[in-house]
């Protein structure tokens, strides 16, 4: 018998829409989770908007006050899908509360907080997520697999990019996403994240970095007219406000297995809307991936006979592929939204076998560590050792 488990989440925009649809049809797709997930209850500050939310994303209930939904007995897991400040506390608060926590990333505004959060939940006997969901793509998990065959060999290269263009138009407005105080950083946070835990999944933890970043645009109207939502055009009114985020971010990066790395982060990159893109070199061979093409995995095999030697395409989507056999025939390809199914299969599956779940509040600090070192290197425009999570 499925065990059941009453999920209570903050948030219903961008994010809360993604993790609600990945709750509706977990259970449907893969039905062995040992976990029957009853959506509860969903919270936001704005009544009107969470209660229409709530309707139509098939929640039992919604509330405004998220320290409420937090203390009720009936809650088994919080999900944080809230702007990056309120992280520290609503975690912190889920976990003394005794629930499992999945919190969106990055963990939180900076390493500090996330050490904190951290703190807590090293005395929890719960589970926690960090929501790093390109790990979840198929394609992404076959990288993985390729990669502990021994297929790729050393890594000596690891290659990416986290490319957006939302921004670009200097009459986009101030969005919480541009506020420091807010978000905690511009794309190093928000783009720089997925692709650092990306690098420290595929090819492990990072020595030193040396960075760059630099604001573009440093004034833009302020949100006046509209929801502070990703995608929102238009909205600004006539008061200026300080963008205090980078817009865009670059930086190297030593591996402690030897590899060498390079990563770029940004929204500036005309015509680039959510373009996610990694490669590896390895002694044996190559992978590379692209988000916009995401059932497909790039694979190069210095083993292969000379004559036939080139990258191979692979379509992600044999019953083999990791998490496919749930889905369609092969073939019938995958999409954006499923990540997120596979995120909450993977973590149900952690809860019912006690086992910990990845990417747990640990790693998420680690990636936070990180992006510590290369803000700090940024400023001093000097290489960092990433301090220790
Ligand atoms: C906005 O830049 C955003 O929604 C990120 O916050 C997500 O993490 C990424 O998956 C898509 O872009």
């Amino acid at each position: 018998m499925a065990k059941q488990l009453n999920i209570g989440l903050i948030g219903y925009s961008f994010m809360g829409k993604a993790h609600s649809n990945a709750f509706r049809k977990v259970s449907m797709f893969f039905p062995d989770t040992g976990v029957e997930p009853v959506m509860k209850v969903i919270c936001g500050r704005n009544r009107e908007a969470v209660s229409r939310a709530a309707a139509q994303f098939g929640w039992e209930e919604y509330a405004t006050n998220w320290r409420r939904v937090v203390a009720r007995e009936d809650i088994d897991v919080v999900d944080i899908c809230s702007p990056g400040n309120m992280h520290k506390p609503m975690a912190i608060e889920a976990l003394k509360a005794g629930k499992h926590v999945i919190c969106e990333k990055p963990l939180a505004n900076n390493l500090t907080e996330a050490k904190e959060i951290l703190k807590v939940a090293n005395r929890s006997d719960q589970k926690t997520m960090v929501a790093f969901n390109y790990r979840r793509v198929p394609a992404v998990a076959l990288a993985r697999q390729l990669i502990q065959e021994g297929r790729i060999g050393q890594i000596y290269h690891w290659r990416a990019v986290y490319l957006q263009d939302w921004i670009i138009d200097p009459d986009f407005p101030l969005v919480w996403r541009l506020e420091k105080r807010l978000a905690g950083s511009g794309p190093l946070g928000d783009l720089g994240a997925h692709i650092v835990d990306l690098a420290l999944h595929l090819v492990g933890d990072i020595d030193t970095i040396v960075g760059a970043d630099t604001t573009f645009i440093k004034k833009r109207p302020r949100v006046e007219s509209i929801d502070a939502s990703l995608g929102a055009k238009g909205g600004g009114g006539k008061r200026i406000g300080r963008v205090t985020v980078e817009d865009a971010t670059l930086f190297l990066a030593r591996f402690k297995n030897g590899a060498l790395g390079s990563f770029e982060a940004t929204r500036f990159a005309a015509g680039r809307r959510n373009h996610n893109r990694f490669e590896i070199n390895g002694s044996k061979g190559s992978i590379a991936f692209n988000l916009e093409k995401m059932n497909e995995l790039q694979y190069y095999s210095r083993e292969d006979e000379e004559h036939v030697q080139g990258f191979r395409e692979i379509i992600v989507n044999e019953g083999s592929h990791p998490y496919m056999s749930a889905w369609w025939p092969p073939g019938h390809l995958v999409g954006w939204e499923h990540t997120f199914v596979h995120e909450v299969k993977d973590f149900f599956e952690a809860v019912v076998s006690n086992q910990k779940a990845s990417p747990d509040f640990k790693e998420g600090t680690k990636v936070q560590a990180v992006l510590e070192a290369v803000g700090q290197s940024a400023k001093s425009k000097r290489w960092v050792k990433v301090p220790r999570a």
